[in-house]
């Protein structure tokens, strides 16, 4: 993967900056709201989803291998450093659901594409607290997190 690439898919990562305007998860609303309607339906995390297992399945093999996940978690990691501030208990709740542990549902060590598809609703469930099935702006800042 080169720079360029790697930076491209920073700005797609970053699951909870806080923005210049301060509204927290904008940053993510932004970058995964692809009809840009204020809010990120499961279909549209779905589908984003799928671009990301793809940029960084690197054999091409529709599996992310540990070797694999290295250049992932290194790349959250430097996106989770670059918004510092931005990302208190929900930034965690965010990463969360890309990690290999939460997607490999079958326990075998990698994650086929089939099963970080399929954990796109798990990962919804997961940070939408007003239960609207969306991830929307009420569903992120300081309160009951
Ligand atoms: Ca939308
Ligand atoms: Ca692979
Ligand atoms: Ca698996």
């Amino acid at each position: 993967m080169t720079k360029l690439t790697m930076l491209a898919t920073l700005a797609l990562l970053m699951p909870l900056a806080v923005s210049a305007q301060g509204t927290p998860g904008s940053h993510f609303i932004e970058n995964w709201d692809l009809d840009a309607n204020g809010s990120v339906s499961l279909e549209e995390i779905t589908e984003r989803r799928g671009d990301v297992f793809v940029m960084f399945d690197q054999d091409e093999n529709g599996r992310l291998d540990a070797a694999e996940y290295v250049l992932f978690n290194e790349t959250r990691a430097a996106d989770m450093e670059n918004n510092a501030g931005g990302h208190g208990a929900g930034g965690g709740r965010m990463q969360e659901g890309l990690t290999l542990a939460f997607n490999d549902t079958n326990a075998d060590g990698e994650v086929s594409q089939e099963e970080f598809i399929a954990n796109s609703a798990a990962w919804v469930a997961g940070v939408d607290r007003d239960g609207d099935g969306a991830i929307s702006a009420a569903d992120f800042g300081p309160q009951g997190n």
